[in-house]
């Protein structure tokens, strides 16, 4: 696992205008090169010339009450948003196949009852965060964490590894959605890159 002086900011696996209509071009631009540039910049340094540099990410969110409050918020960012631009896709939408369709079904019941519960945890968020599909002792959950938080840091509510995970920030859709959450969280469904999540889960094991 790299540490965190070797972290690059990721490049967008897809041009800024890619996911439109769902997502908006200028939304996009701003928030991979203003936003996530912004986390990861204050990330490098609040770390720099440090232990932590030389600790994975992953390493310190699990005793990140023990770190300043800016590796939270910046490392919590630069990560949340890392796995947020590979999870969506110009392709994508429809629904996971395979074992992670299984998991789905047996845990939630059916695909759209696991999508209906996403959508309402991710709509009922209060101001600004997170939600997730995560995978906690083989089990898969749905949550939502403030912030930058996600459930992988000791003092989110929720604990495991994230394999989804959707921006309700409004920085993420206000331009094009403005107060409108819940068609924002709609569009998302479009735009789900189901092998992505399908190659998360299957790491984990
Ligand atoms: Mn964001």
């Amino acid at each position: 696992m790299s540490t965190v002086k070797e972290l690059k900011f990721p490049e967008l696996p897809y041009a800024y205008d890619a996911l439109e209509p769902h997502i908006d071009k200028q939304t996009m631009e701003l928030h991979y090169s203003k936003h996530h540039k912004a986390y990861y910049d204050k990330l490098m340094n609040a770390v720099k010339d440090s232990d932590m540099e030389n600790q994975s990410l992953e390493a310190m969110f699990a005793n990140i009450s023990k770190h300043p409050v800016a590796v939270r918020n910046n490392g919590g960012g630069h990560w949340n948003h890392s796995l947020f631009w590979k999870i969506l896709s110009p392709n994508g939408g429809g629904q996971p196949s395979g074992r992670l369709a299984e998991e789905i079904s047996k845990t939630f019941g059916s695909f759209d009852a696991f999508k209906e519960e996403f959508s309402q945890v991710a709509a009922t968020r209060f101001g600004s965060g997170w939600a997730w599909l995560a995978v906690k002792d083989g089990k898969l959950i749905v949550c939502s964490t403030p912030n930058q938080d996600n459930p992988m840091m000791d003092v989110s509510e929720c604990q495991g590894q994230p394999i989804l995970g959707l921006d309700v920030w409004e920085h993420a859709y206000y331009l094009n959605y403005q107060n409108r959450r819940p068609a924002y969280i709609e569009a998302f469904w479009k735009l789900v890159n189901w092998k992505e999540v399908e190659n998360n889960f299957d790491q984990i094991g």
